[in-house]
């Protein structure tokens, strides 16, 4: 398998871009907080890298997955907001709430985007147990939370070059 395929930080077949002019929103699910929170620092460390200020980075905390989409659409009413990244993790369980939470979430981001015209970015683990998320919030997978910055970076670039 390629190496890019295996780790969800290595950016080595992407162009990056530069973060300095963009402002940032981010929404966390506190549902499975420790691997939402390693996708967070992720997130928010490659923002810095990348060289996005600390105050262009807005961060709201939401209580599950299945919120970051009001969330998001919270975020975007403050129209200095280029791109919003939603972070969660949805981990299989023995009811059927991992379809509805995956799909109403995976819809909702898309919806809301096309709402705001805005990139919103879809971080969200959909494991099926806890040491698949562990492996892609900092374990031996990388981070998605770096791989979802990277993307709203990339977004935020495209944007704003053909909406002006
Ligand atoms: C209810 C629920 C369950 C069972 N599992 C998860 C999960 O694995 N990950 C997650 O982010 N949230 C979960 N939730 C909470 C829902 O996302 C939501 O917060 C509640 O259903 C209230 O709307």
């Amino acid at each position: 398998m390629a190496t890019h395929l295996k780790s969800l930080s290595d950016f080595t077949h992407l162009r990056t871009y530069s973060a300095e002019a963009f402002t940032f929103g981010i929404v966390v699910a506190q549902w499975n907080a420790v691997i939402t929170g390693s996708l967070y620092d992720g997130a928010y460390q490659l923002l810095l890298e990348k060289g996005a200020k600390p105050d262009n980075i807005k961060t709201i905390q939401v209580p599950g997955s299945f919120e970051l989409t009001s969330g998001a659409d919270m975020l975007l009413q403050d129209k200095s907001i280029d791109a919003v990244i939603c972070l969660g993790c949805v981990i299989q369980g023995e009811t059927r709430h991992f379809d509805f939470i995956c799909n109403a979430v995976a819809n909702g981001v898309t919806n809301v985007s096309l709402k705001h015209n805005k990139p919103v970015i879809f971080g969200v683990l959909t494991t099926d147990n806890q040491q698949q998320a562990e492996d892609r919030a900092g374990g031996k997978h990388g981070n998605k939370g770096e791989e979802a910055a990277i993307t709203a970076i990339q977004m935020a670039k495209i944007s704003s070059d053909l909406i002006k």
